[in-house]
């Protein structure tokens, strides 16, 4: 694959649910060699380090059950414009961090794409859909709710105002599995395409993937990738607050981050939702760092494997 310029960027946030301890998964890929990984594969990388959020204040939530609001706009804010400034230069790999933080780089990579003139796409691999918004949510918890902001839905008015929408229909949701109500009542009336597991059961990982890379290619988008550690099946992730049993396996995993090597349209990147404190000896943290080396172009045998008679 081309050489790319790798741009890690650091984003301990912890203030997008309540049970802590995402704020240490930057130190967990650092740890578990994700720049060697990259270098090995020809790319260069740059680590920014650990970022910290804008200190703000916010008006009180309308949902008193909302967790942490005036953090999680501060982690948005500092978040859009770390991606708009890195972007011009390479490809921003986000180490998180809990979802939160896809509030601000989704938002800024949508940004980065307006200003190139070009579509933007956002690939979501997760268990959830993290449609909510700071009204709708349950839970409080505002990792579920990146979805529900870059798509301009009411409620987040304590926010800053989006500098680009992220149109619904160029969004793919892949891994499905755990929907909320009032989630589920916007997306079976939009446009978002949805790749719950059962369809994956039946039509495998592979095709409703390319199917979207062909959009994605058509409309000549840029492409950001959202990877939460629980698109992944706990028992070979389980570093994760949310686990849903019936997630992606190992090579189901491997094989999206392939396919999208191939595709060369990713142009930037989230790792979120690593809890290094619920890791079983760095498992989670090495597999997270395996599956963007795929990304990045790792393989066993470029294709063909079989020999041409
Ligand atoms: B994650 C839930 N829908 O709103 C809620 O891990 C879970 O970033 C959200 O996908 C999970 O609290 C957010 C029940
Ligand atoms: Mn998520
Ligand atoms: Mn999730
Ligand atoms: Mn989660």
């Amino acid at each position: 694959m081309t050489q790319k310029h790798c741009i890690l960027i650091g984003a301990p946030v912890d203030c997008g649910k309540r049970r802590r301890g995402c704020l240490m998964g930057p130190d967990a890929y650092r740890t578990a060699g994700i720049a060697e990984a990259i270098t090995e594969l020809g790319h260069t990388v740059e680590d920014l380090g650990n970022l910290a959020p804008r200190q703000v204040d916010v008006p009180a939530p309308k949902n008193d059950k909302v967790h942490k609001l005036a953090e999680n706009v501060g982690w948005t804010l500092t978040l859009m414009e770390a991606a708009q400034e890195a972007a011009p230069r390479g490809m921003p790999i986000f180490m998180g961090g809990d979802h939160a933080l896809a509030s601000g780089t989704v938002a800024g990579m949508a940004a980065h794409a307006a200003k190139e003139g070009r579509p933007f796409f956002a690939l979501w691999l997760d268990a959830h859909s993290d449609i909510h918004t700071p009204d709708t949510t349950d839970s409080g918890n505002l990792h579920g709710t990146p979805v529900g902001y870059v798509t301009g839905r009411d409620g987040f008015d304590a926010y800053p105002p989006l500098p680009a929408k992220v149109e619904s229909r160029n969004i793919c949701m892949v891994g499905l599995r755990s929907v909320d109500a009032p989630e589920h009542a916007i997306l079976v009336d939009g446009d978002v395409e949805l790749v719950d597991m059962r369809r994956i059961d039946e039509e495998g990982i592979s095709a409703p993937l390319q199917a979207f890379l062909d959009r994605v290619e058509a409309e000549n988008g840029m492409l950001h990738v959202s990877l939460d550690v629980d698109f992944l099946d706990p028992s070979i992730a389980p570093a994760v607050g949310t686990t849903v049993p019936g997630g992606a396996t190992v090579r189901e995993g491997h094989l999206v981050m392939e396919i999208l090597s191939d595709s060369g349209l990713v142009t930037s990147l989230d790792l979120v939702e690593l809890n290094p404190f619920l890791d079983d000896r760095g498992k989670t943290a090495n597999l997270m760092v395996d599956l963007t080396a795929s990304l990045l172009g790792r393989r066993v045998f470029d294709r063909p494997t079989r020999s041409k008679k």
